[in-house]
């Protein structure tokens, strides 16, 4: 059972994760990127799910094209957790790299 971040654990956690922006009413992190084409777009998402299905920690998201909107939370523990601050964190290694 993962637990719900603590408020000053969150606001560690979103210190580390510049690019993400914390949804209050979800208690959840979202980020939207914005590729070239749809193909850059779902080879990112095609890392994205093989890195979420060995944590065993899924990612919400919506792909328009070139677009993709993700939102991070943890179903389990009704809010963040630091199963999401590792996705994200693994999502923006993914996108610096
Ligand atoms: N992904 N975001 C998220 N939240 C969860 O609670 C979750 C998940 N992926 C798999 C998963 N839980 C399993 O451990 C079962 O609890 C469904």
């Amino acid at each position: 059972m993962v637990d719900q971040l603590s408020e000053a654990e969150r606001a560690d956690a979103l210190d580390s994760l510049p690019d993400w922006d914390y949804n209050e009413g979800r208690d959840a992190i979202t980020r939207t990127v914005v590729f070239t084409d749809f193909a850059e777009a779902f080879g990112f998402m095609t890392q994205v799910a093989l890195i979420a299905e060995r944590a065993d920690h899924h990612p919400e998201w919506t792909n328009v094209w070139n677009r993709v909107e993700i939102t991070l939370t943890t179903h389990d523990a009704g809010g963040l957790s630091e199963r999401d601050v590792e996705l994200a964190a693994a999502i923006d290694a993914i996108l610096d790299g």
